[in-house]
């Protein structure tokens, strides 16, 4: 079965967001394999937003993620890699469309870092790798 990997960045869980989140993944019918809530390492941020080193936003990014802590879900269903995706809604919480995670519950807090709440795989390769991060066997 299809599998992917969900973050509720610290944002979300310090607005008291984790349950709406949840809600909405486990409405649209996909499965919660895995959930656990913890603070990041330096070194699994490094390595989650390793495609992202060197771009203007990693280190806002990788600062902002070591804030607090973070749930990582792992979730499956049938399209659940595309389907997280469309539910998260666009990267920026300001054009995100209304019925979306960020859509619905973000917008921009006038910081540098875009606080979008979620994260999901944008790919089987990526969904692996990245549940290899947060779930290590
Ligand atoms: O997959 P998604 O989270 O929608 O966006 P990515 O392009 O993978 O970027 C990862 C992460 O980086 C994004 O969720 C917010 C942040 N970011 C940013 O702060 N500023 C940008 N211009 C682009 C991305
Ligand atoms: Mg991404």
């Amino acid at each position: 079965m299809e599998r992917t990997l969900i973050l509720i960045k610290p944002d979300g869980v310090a607005r008291g967001l984790i349950g709406a989140i949840v809600a909405r993944i486990e409405a649209k019918g996909y499965t919660i394999d895995a959930l656990n809530l913890r603070t990041a390492t330096a070194e699994e941020l490094a390595a989650h937003y390793a495609e992202h080193e060197g771009k203007p936003f990693y280190q806002p990014l990788v600062d902002f993620m070591s804030e607090g802590p973070i749930v990582s879900i792992i979730a499956s269903g049938e399209g659940v890699i595309p389907g997280f995706r469309s539910l998260a809604g666009a990267t920026d919480p300001t054009s995100a469309a209304p019925g979306t995670i960020r859509g619905d519950l973000g917008r921009d807090w006038g910081e540098k870092v875009q606080k979008n709440l979620v994260h999901g795989s944008d790919s089987t390769e990526s969904a692996e790798r990245e549940i290899g991060i947060w779930y290590p066997a």
